[in-house]
């Protein structure tokens, strides 16, 4: 059975292309250094906003529309990795992300719902023996049921901290039986609402204790994959504890993780967080814990995280920067952790978003590599630092100076000269690559 009749295969067709179900500017197949836009971008869709979510908000009930609507229990499961896997084919991306509530409903014990995941974990297992699509991720829901109102590897009550252990374990599992390609830990709940009833150091030690067995047990089963942590400042808590990169990489240090997890970064945390989605990039990259990327975007006019699909090219470029950068995401990807508004009901929607995003990074690839080749900016940042490449800079550089020498520089300088940063400049010039990319003057 088809679940989305209306919609056939989304294939690229250019940018002068008037057909809403084409790709625009991503071609899978088109070569950029060597690589394929595919190997680059390496897309994935977010199972729980795109088959699980209804579109309701704190405010109003569901909206969408959607051919499972009708069914429940492990049918609606069933249903919709059925539909999954159509619209992975007709959008051709080569990856998806779950958490486990997402794709089985929860049973009355654990028992039950592990046994309700093995049911669709094998029915999923199926679909991906013929079809191309990895997972590029999985993860434990230890955020929604009530048992987690205190956290769950920072709970205060230490069933909870067991129960929490017993889902990731499972998750593991699923992860190396799909042959996931990474395994995320996003810390809904892991923070506090008051320090007045918190010991926070306790709860820090005990969440690393619980990322220390999770590297054992997937040592013990045999799964190599790297563990990304997800930072985000607030939302379900005041504060949560992998604040940001810069955070995240502290505890990780603190706790002697860093070999075994990286980061994966979603720009509308970064934004709740204060800081641009390039900002957080660039500090995971400069510190070799640049993992995967939760591609999205938020409103500035809304404090919370809305999970907007990523359609703004001047971020999307300035974070494929960073990625290319990087040499790419290697085993990461951009998973698409975005909804559809809620005004957006209709299932062919699910489409428009998607090609509306994977359009927008694609132009952001583009521009981003013309900007790198055509060395705009590191032209520009090398001559900006080159003091530090002769005399005293370079002395500085290869810490072959001290306070007592830089003194006796300093005294006898006359003149202090500074260079112009030339921000606006650099801007012009960004907006100058991207609007000749788009129309095609500068290849
Ligand atoms: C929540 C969020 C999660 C994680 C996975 O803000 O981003 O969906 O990506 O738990
Ligand atoms: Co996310």
């Amino acid at each position: 059975m088809a679940y989305f009749e209306t919609v056939n295969t989304i294939k690229y067709e250019g940018a002068s292309s008037q057909n809403p179900f084409a790709f625009k500017y991503y071609n899978p197949e088109e070569k950029i250094n060597g690589k394929t836009m595919e190997e680059l971008l390496r897309f994935s869709v977010a199972y729980w906003h795109t088959f699980t979510a209804d579109g309701s908000d704190p405010f109003g009930a569901g909206t969408a529309i959607r051919p499972w609507n009708h069914l429940s229990g492990l049918d609606l499961a069933k249903a919709r990795v059925e539909a999954a896997f159509e619209l992975f084919e007709k959008l051709n991306v080569p990856f998806f992300a779950f958490h486990d509530v997402d794709i089985a409903p929860e049973g009355s014990t654990l028992k039950e719902t592990n046994e309700n995941q093995d049911v669709i974990v094998g029915m999923i297992k199926e679909y991906m023996k013929t079809s191309k699509v990895k997972l590029l991720w999985n993860t434990a829901n230890m955020f929604t049921n009530q048992r987690y109102v205190h956290g769950a590897a920072t709970s205060s009550n230490a069933d909870v901290f067991a129960y929490s252990a017993a889902k990731v374990k499972k998750a593991l599992e699923v992860a190396k039986d799909l042959g996931a390609e990474n395994y995320v830990f996003w810390g809904g709940r892991e923070g506090y609402e008051t320090l007045l009833n918190t010991d926070m150091k306790l709860e820090q030690d005990n969440l690393a204790r619980f990322f220390h067995m999770a590297v054992d047990y997937a040592k013990e089963i045999g799964l190599n994959v790297p563990f990304l942590i997800e930072p985000k400042p607030k939302e379900p808590t005041k504060h949560q504890y992998d604040f940001d990169v810069a955070t995240g990489l502290a505890f990780l240090q603190k706790y002697d993780l860093t070999d075994h997890f990286k980061f994966n970064i979603e720009a509308n945390h970064a934004t709740l967080a204060g800081h641009t989605f390039e900002h957080e990039l660039r500090t995971a990259r400069i510190n070799g814990m640049l993992g995967s990327v939760d591609a999205n975007q938020g409103d500035t006019l809304l404090g919370w995280d809305t999970d907007e699909f990523p359609t703004d090219l001047y971020t999307n470029t300035l974070a494929m920067y960073e990625i290319l950068k990087n040499g790419g995401l290697g085993k990461g990807g951009l998973n698409f952790d975005a909804k559809v508004r809620r005004g957006s009901f209709d299932a062919e929607d699910l489409f428009h978003a998607h090609i509306a995003g994977m359009d927008a990074f694609a132009i952001g690839l583009k521009v981003a590599n013309k900007l790198i080749e055509d060395k705009v900016l590191d032209g520009f940042v090398e001559e900006r630092y080159s003091s530090y490449t002769s005399g005293i800079g370079l002395d500085i550089v290869e810490g072959k100076t001290n306070f007592r020498e830089l003194e006796a520089y300093a005294l006898q300088l006359n003149e202090i000269k500074n260079q112009s940063g030339r921000t606006e400049r650099l801007k012009g010039l960004v907006n100058q690559y991207l609007l000749e990319t788009l129309s095609g003057a500068r290849v």
